[in-house]
């Protein structure tokens, strides 16, 4: 039986991301590049789960769909689901001109792993606690050189330079859960 499955996105960074992850667990998975139409909800778990079943629609076999949202909370948990329409908007130095002269930058990073077989529908949650920067440190992608996560001096931006940031974020959260449960879900397939 083939278990590969399918990692629908049009954003190949978080497949980078969650690789090595799937291979320690022995799960096969490819990169599918697809860029997903996100529905208005307020809940990020909602978005995932209907990408999961129009990615499924669309290429008809197990499909594995993420949606994340940086949570300010001074912002009322701005940019939240609309956190990939901020970023290409006023991008990393609006959010920091947003936050000029706060001094409360706590934020949260959540990532919605969905998963999708038109048998089970499944979804996994992944937060890490954090602050936003007051000066970018670092690269990475996305919002990476704006989040320092909590017990951390450096940014995602630092981390992810030094390979250590896919071992600790939103994302490692809720694809570890996932391995977990896809693993056991695999074997009750096969007996
Ligand atoms: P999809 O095609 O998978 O939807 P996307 O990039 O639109 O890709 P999301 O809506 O899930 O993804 O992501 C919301 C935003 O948060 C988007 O701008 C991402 O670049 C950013 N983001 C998500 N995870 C991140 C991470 O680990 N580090 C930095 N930025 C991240």
């Amino acid at each position: 039986m083939n278990n590969t499955i399918f990692f629908v996105s049009g954003n190949k960074n978080k497949f980078n991301e969650i690789l090595p992850v799937m291979l320690k667990n022995n799960i096969q998975i490819q990169y599918f590049k697809q860029d997903l139409i996100e529905i208005q909800s307020k809940r990020i778990e909602e978005i995932a789960k209907q990408k999961a079943k129009d990615a499924y629609n669309f290429i008809q076999k197990p499909v594995l769909v993420e949606d994340d949202g940086l949570f300010i909370e001074e912002l009322k948990g701005f940019p939240g689901q609309y956190s990939s329409f901020i970023y290409e908007t006023i991008g990393n130095d609006g959010i920091l001109k947003l936050l000029k002269n706060i001094r409360d930058r706590k934020a949260v990073f959540k990532a919605v792993i969905a998963y999708f077989d038109n048998n089970i529908e499944k979804y996994f949650t992944g937060e890490i606690n954090g602050k936003i920067v007051e000066k970018k440190l670092g690269f990475g992608w996305g919002y990476d050189p704006i989040f320092v996560p909590e017990g951390f001096t450096v940014s995602f931006g630092q981390l992810h330079e030094n390979g250590k940031k896919y071992q600790i974020s939103h994302r490692f959260i809720a694809t570890k859960k996932f391995c977990n449960w896809f693993n056991k879900y695999r074997d009750e397939k096969r007996n």
